[in-house]
C-alpha cells in the first residue's frame, strides 16, 4: 500500500479560527480527518505533519525517504522564499505535489514566486480545502504511472 506524507508549514495550524474570509472556516484537524477518510477510500496511507519551523520541515522531508512514497506539501509562506525546502526536495527524490487552499497565482505579487514549483511534480492551488483530496488523486496517479 502507498503511503504519502501531508506536511504542512507555518501557521496552517491557525485555520480556521483567523482570517477567515482567506483561508475559510475549517480547521487543519478537520483537512487531516479528510486526508485520512480519502485514504480509505483510495487505498493508500497518509500520515499528517505540521510544523511552524523551516528546519522541522526540512527534517519532515528528510525523514520521509524512506517512510513513505510521497509527499504533499503546503509549504505556507515559506513557498515563496525556502531554498532549503527546494533542496531538501531535490535531496530525497520523491515526488511532491505542491498544494495551496488560496489561489496564490491571484494574490499579492510575492506569492507567485515558489521556490517548490521547479521541484514539484505539480501544483494545485485555489479549491480550499478540497484541494488536499485532490492531491491525493493527483499524487495516487503519479505513482502509477511511474
Ligand atoms: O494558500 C495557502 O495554502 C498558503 O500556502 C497559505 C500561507 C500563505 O503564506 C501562502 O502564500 C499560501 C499562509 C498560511 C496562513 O494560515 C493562516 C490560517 C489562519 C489564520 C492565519 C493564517
Amino acid at each position: 500500500m502507498k503511503s504519502l506524507l501531508i506536511l504542512n508549514g507555518p501557521n496552517l495550524n491557525l485555520l480556521g479560527t483567523r482570517q477567515t474570509d482567506i483561508y475559510g472556516k475549517v480547521s487543519l484537524a478537520d483537512i487531516e480527518a479528510m486526508c485520512v477518510q480519502k485514504a480509505t477510500v483510495s487505498g493508500c496511507k497518509v500520515i499528517c505533519q505540521q510544523s511552524n519551523f523551516e528546519g522541522e520541515l526540512v527534517e519532515a522531508i528528510h525523514a520521509a525517504r524512506n517512510r513513505h512514497d510521497g509527499i504533499i506539501l503546503n509549504a505556507g509562506a515559506y513557498t515563496h522564499t525556502s531554498v532549503a525546502l527546494m533542496d531538501a526536495i531535490s535531496s530525497v527524490e520523491l515526488p511532491v505535489v505542491e498544494l495551496h487552499l488560496s489561489n496564490i497565482h491571484a494574490r499579492e505579487e510575492f506569492r507567485h514566486k515558489s521556490f517548490i514549483a521547479p521541484v514539484a511534480v505539480g501544483q494545485i492551488c485555489g479549491f480550499g480545502p478540497a484541494g488536499y483530496g485532490l492531491a491525493i488523486e493527483a499524487m495516487l496517479s503519479h505513482l502509477e504511472q511511474a
